[in-house]
């Protein structure tokens, strides 16, 4: 069994990883850059090491000093998270080849599932549906205008090297094929020094639901059911849910089969999830594998009472799983809102300072995936998601009404966040009852800020006011006078002015 393990991670996360570990009475060992020495990661470790500078290129990415940390530290394992160097097969062998063990897939698995082309073919071989589109990249540019005319258009080019929605293009008419295919190209290029792309159909809206997949040592695969992603706005999620409303069990046994089938079929193991796109006619298919514990774990973990932290601890150390695919229930239903330093009413631009007013809310389902706490400051060096609130209720409308009252519950003040959206989405009728696709934020909330006026209550407006009063003579008391605060009727101005 694992002992000690490095973190290589920083924010909500290694919080998450590190209660895993410390239920499991194994020690633990966290990174920190200039900026994060103070942080909820740095404090709730056994023990922390500085690593560099803020910027992540400086620290969190600098992969001989996070293994000469772990030697050096005594830890016999590294656990990346996500993000950062979760998903580097080179990094994955280096912490192998130093004598540690890799809380992750194997490194040749990661680099197979990186290359989206060969992860398709792979897929098409182990009878997993894919995208109609091609297997390989394109070579002959006259070629694959002729390709891209018998898929159909509109297609999508994308890069071999890609994911995650960079360095994607969609073609709607034979001439536009080639100046894509160009700007395609130059765009892949600088994101991942890789100008490969490939085509696919373009599939218009669908849904994004994905698999999460358990493999240990010991090549015994199971999947826990999916989780429902569609709520995302410019590729970031804001909105995870499990079960989703869309799948029949037929469908979610055949998914599930298919996501089993796609982690066997590269030797996976490991915690995993399988990305499928929904079309309009339910049709599914193969998008992406990620070879890493995902931000949105906490879903599933709530609807099958599995641990994932745990899972993987005990998936590295060489213990079997101890269940059959027969064994896992889902039951309920799980939502997740991420909480980002974003401001929703100014084209979520990133917001950074001090948290000046916390306080959470509590109560029967409610669960808070953190890495902040009141007076902890936001940097703007790092992605920009705080937090996670997950609620967990019989059914979805439970869940639903749950997570509008948590959210409305929630106070925290001296940054924006999108804690207002993601009110704003649970009250919103479509969202409510199960009607929509990956277009639903862009539909919903054109101008791209938040329709709180409908929701915005004068009891919550209120209370945000009065609890505001309290934080502003609290930070009076506390002598913080160079920390900028607010009146509150500007905060309620803005509240207002949110539609
Ligand atoms: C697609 C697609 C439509 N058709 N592929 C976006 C992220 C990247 N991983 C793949 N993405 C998409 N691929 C085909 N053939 C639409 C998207 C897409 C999307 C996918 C999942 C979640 C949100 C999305 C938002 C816009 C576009």
């Amino acid at each position: 069994m694992i002992h000690n393990v490095l973190i290589a991670n920083r924010g909500e996360i290694a919080v998450r990883i590190i209660r895993g570990c410390r239920e499991m009475g194994i020690r633990t060992v966290a990174v920190y850059s200039e900026v994060d020495r103070l942080s909820l990661h740095t404090r709730l470790a056994d023990e922390a090491y500085p690593i560099g500078k803020a910027p992540s290129s400086e620290s969190y990415l600098v992969q001989d000093r996070i293994i000469a940390t772990a030697l050096k530290a005594g830890a016999d394992a590294v656990h990346p998270g996500y993000g950062f160097l979760a998903e580097n097969g080179d990094f994955a062998a280096r912490v192998e080849k130093a004598g540690l063990i890799w809380i992750g897939p194997p490194a040749e698995a990661i680099r197979l599932m990186g290359d989206k082309t060969v992860a398709r073919q792979r897929m098409k071989e182990a009878g997993v549906p894919t995208v109609p589109g091609t297997l390989e990249p394109i070579s002959d540019e006259a070629e694959a205008l002729k390709t891209a005319e018998e898929i159909g258009f509109p297609v999508l080019l994308k890069a071999a090297a890609g994911g995650g929605g960079k360095g994607m293009r969609v073609v709607s008419k034979r001439e536009e094929f080639q100046p894509a295919l160009q700007t395609a190209r130059s765009e892949a290029k600088s994101a991942f020094g890789d100008d490969r792309v490939y085509i696919e159909k373009y599939l218009e809206n669908p849904r994004h639901i994905e698999f999460q997949i358990l493999a240990d040592k010991f090549g015994h695969v199971i999947h826990l059911g999916e989780r429902e992603c569609s709520i995302q706005r410019r590729h970031q999620k804001i909105v995870e849910e499990s079960p989703s409303v869309l799948l029949t069990p037929e469908m979610r046994q055949a998914m599930g089969e298919a996501a089993v089938r796609a982690a066997q079929a590269c030797g996976y193991r490991n915690a995993g999830t399988i990305e499928f796109l929904v079309d309009k006619n339910l049709n599914y298919y193969f998008l992406e594998m990620n070879t890493r514990l995902q931000v949105e774990h906490p879903v599933t973990e709530e609807t099958t009472g599995i641990d994932l932290v745990k899972e993987q601890l005990k998936i590295a150390s060489g213990i079997p799983l101890g269940y059959s695919q027969e064994e896992i229930r889902q039951t309920g239903h799980a939502i997740e809102v991420r909480i980002y330093a974003e401001d929703p009413a100014n084209n979520f631009m990133p917001s950074a300072g001090k948290i000046q007013y916390l306080r959470p809310p509590g109560g029967p389902g409610i669960r808070e995936d953190s890495g902040i706490f009141e007076d902890s400051e936001v940097s703007l060096y790092y992605d920009s998601i705080l937090s996670k609130l997950i609620v967990w209720g019989k059914d979805r409308n439970e869940a639903v009404a749950r997570m509008a009252r948590a959210l409305e519950e929630y106070r925290l003040f001296g940054i924006r966040t999108t804690i207002p959206f993601g009110l704003a989405v649970m009250k919103n009728k479509n969202f409510q009852t199960g009607h929509f696709d990956t277009g639903f934020v862009e539909k919903e909330f054109r101008n791209g800020s938040a329709d709180v006026k409908n929701l915005s209550q004068i009891a919550a407006i209120a209370a945000l006011l009065i609890d505001r009063q309290k934080a502003a003579s609290e930070i009076r008391a506390s002598a913080n006078h160079h920390h900028k605060w607010e009146s509150p009727w500007k905060t309620a101005g803005r509240v207002e002015n949110m539609r």
